[in-house]
């Protein structure tokens, strides 16, 4: 599934876990095409991550390989955690890490939605900071 120059999906990783049942999460909303939890540390006052179901490890991956209605679903239910959470009007960050220099822990994509305070920089100053 993976676009070349991706690692394979790796079935074990723990977002995998979760989405099969095996590990518990905080569940926050879910639909067909995915599903979306409490992250389990969270950085700010609402930390939600938003996982397709399907078995991608990035951005460029998902949107290149998965189906319209997929994305669509994935979307919609990010647009719903926000104004479920009651984060919009008032404001939030969405934010994906892919890889090693963007950080990316877990490797099945995932979107971070964080609000609940003012978020301050975009990105830290330094590097590493
Ligand atoms: P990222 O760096 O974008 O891959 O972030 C992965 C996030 O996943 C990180 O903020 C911590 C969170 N996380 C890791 N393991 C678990 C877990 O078992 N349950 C939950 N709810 N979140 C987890």
């Amino acid at each position: 599934m993976s676009v070349s120059g991706l690692p394979p999906y790796d079935d074990a990783n723990i977002f995998a876990r979760i989405l099969r049942g095996e590990i518990p999460c905080k569940k926050v909303a879910e639909s067909e095409h995915a599903l979306a939890f409490r992250d389990i540390n969270p950085q700010a006052p609402v930390h939600v991550l938003v996982v397709p179901k399907g078995r991608w490890v990035s951005a460029a991956d998902f949107h290149a390989g998965a189906s319209d209605a997929e994305i669509a679903g994935f979307w919609r239910l990010v647009g719903q955690v926000a104004k479920a959470e009651g984060l919009e009007p008032r404001g939030y960050r969405l934010l994906t890490n892919m890889g090693e220099e963007g950080g990316q822990e877990v490797p099945h994509f995932h979107v971070h939605v964080f609000g609940g305070r003012r978020l301050g920089r975009m990105v830290p100053a330094t590097p590493g900071g």
